[in-house]
């Protein structure tokens, strides 16, 4: 649709370290790590690859992992360089995998293709997948990877490289901040804070999460249809999972309109038959334990994961988004600041009552919080207007 995003600076991405590595090799590995982005939204779970092809200094091929199930990066590549392809260097985002897997073996592509090395940036973890560095070496390739850290390949591929715990899907929080910390001006009116192009950038994002999540307030001041409308459908539509203690969506709301992923309600143990009834096949209603600070988000991660959620997007309002961070339960922050200001009156972006507190002013965190650090994963980036600050939790 667009051109990929740019990559991160050199620094962001740790190249200054990659001292094996010539400056031009520093950019073909570069571009490779760009052109996998391409496949945000059409790959998952499989990681987002891209490869650059070099012969005497001239980029012959550029490949892009560009559907889950399709050919790999590296088979991309190798089918525009035909003969080309021989003796020439290989740059690949991955390490070329060693498996037969939905297509074929990477590694063994690369070799019988007849390229003399390969630089790779972050090594397979997969069992059978990763080992394809040694076995190129094996058969006389030179090889130069892994380059670069854990937290970097997890900033450009979070799904990929994210470590489950139990069922939990990798959670992605999304929030538009006012300069002045607010997510919406007095009594929660639905007033957008960012401005066109970083609604797009949202829309993309939606595109490769297997489900958008919003809270109660922030459904019933937005009426949102959260479906992927900006971008590329997705082929499969995320799922779309409203929070609703009492079980007050109605019939009307935008969400049972037109089309869209599934929805699910996530209403607490009372609410489940009454809204049952009156929603009918509308909406799955997904019956949650209520506590005092409200429904039971782990459990509700839990559910989800167990039907298959493997990443989630949370796009507000602020007390779920304050509730994910205190509690641990957010993996990644979309931090979008828009320039304006919304008034003493505002809606906190973090609720006070939900941020984790200091105890004996000794910085233990509150009950079952925690104080994260969170590493920002790229250059700050701008929409328009806005500023997108892209956070991973620190692992
Ligand atoms: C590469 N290059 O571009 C990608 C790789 O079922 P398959 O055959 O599509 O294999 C999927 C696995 O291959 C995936 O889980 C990951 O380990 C690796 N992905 N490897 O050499 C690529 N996308
Ligand atoms: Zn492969």
């Amino acid at each position: 649709m667009t051109a990929p995003r740019e990559a991160p600076d050199g620094h962001e991405l740790g190249s200054a370290e990659w001292t094996d590595l010539s400056a031009a090799d520093r950019d073909h590995l570069r571009r490779a790590i760009r052109l996998g982005r391409e496949g945000w939204g059409s790959v998952h779970p499989n990681p987002m690859v891209g490869c650059v092809l070099v012969r005497n200094d001239t980029v012959v091929a550029e490949g892009i992992h560009r559907s889950f199930g399709g050919p790999h990066a590296e088979a991309d590549a190798l089918a525009q360089a035909g003969g080309e392809a021989k003796g020439a260097t290989a740059y690949v985002s991955l390490e070329p995998c060693r498996h037969q897997g939905k297509t074929p073996s990477c590694a063994l592509a690369l070799h019988a293709a007849g390229i003399a090395r390969v630089v790779y940036w972050a090594p397979d973890p997969g069992q059978e997948e990763g080992g394809g560095g040694r076995l190129l070496e094996k058969n006389g390739v030179r090889v130069q990877g892994p380059h670069g850290s854990e937290e970097e390949w997890r900033g450009e591929n979070p799904f990929f490289f994210h470590r489950p715990q139990g069922n939990r899907p990798y959670v992605a929080v999304k929030l538009a901040v006012s300069l002045d910390g607010g997510i919406a001006p007095a009594g929660g009116r639905r007033q957008w804070l960012t401005g066109p192009e970083a609604q797009v950038e949202v829309h993309r994002l939606r595109a490769g999460f297997d489900a958008i999540l919003v809270g109660a307030g922030t459904w019933r001041a937005d009426d949102p249809k959260l479906t992927v409308r900006e971008w590329d459908p997705p082929a499969v539509p995320p799922l779309r999972v409203f929070i609703d203690p009492r079980g007050d969506m109605g019939a009307t709301a935008a969400a049972f309109q037109g089309d869209g992923g599934p929805v699910v309600l996530a209403v607490g143990e009372p609410a489940v038959d009454p809204t049952a009834a009156r929603l009918g096949s509308r909406a799955e209603i997904v019956g949650l334990p209520v506590g005092p600070g409200g429904l039971d988000m782990a459990c509700l991660l839990d559910v989800l994961g167990r039907r298959g959620v493997r990443t989630l997007l949370c796009e507000g309002g602020g007390r779920l988004v304050a509730t994910l961070l205190a509690s641990g339960l957010a993996d990644r922050l979309y931090l979008f600041q828009a320039p304006l200001l919304l008034g003493p009156r505002r809606v906190p972006a973090f609720p006070a009552s939900d941020t984790p507190r200091e105890e004996n002013g000794e910085g233990t965190a509150a009950p079952g919080g925690s104080f994260s650090r969170w590493r920002r994963v790229r250059p700050p980036e701008t929409f328009g207007s806005d500023i997108l600050i892209t956070l991973d939790r620190s692992l």
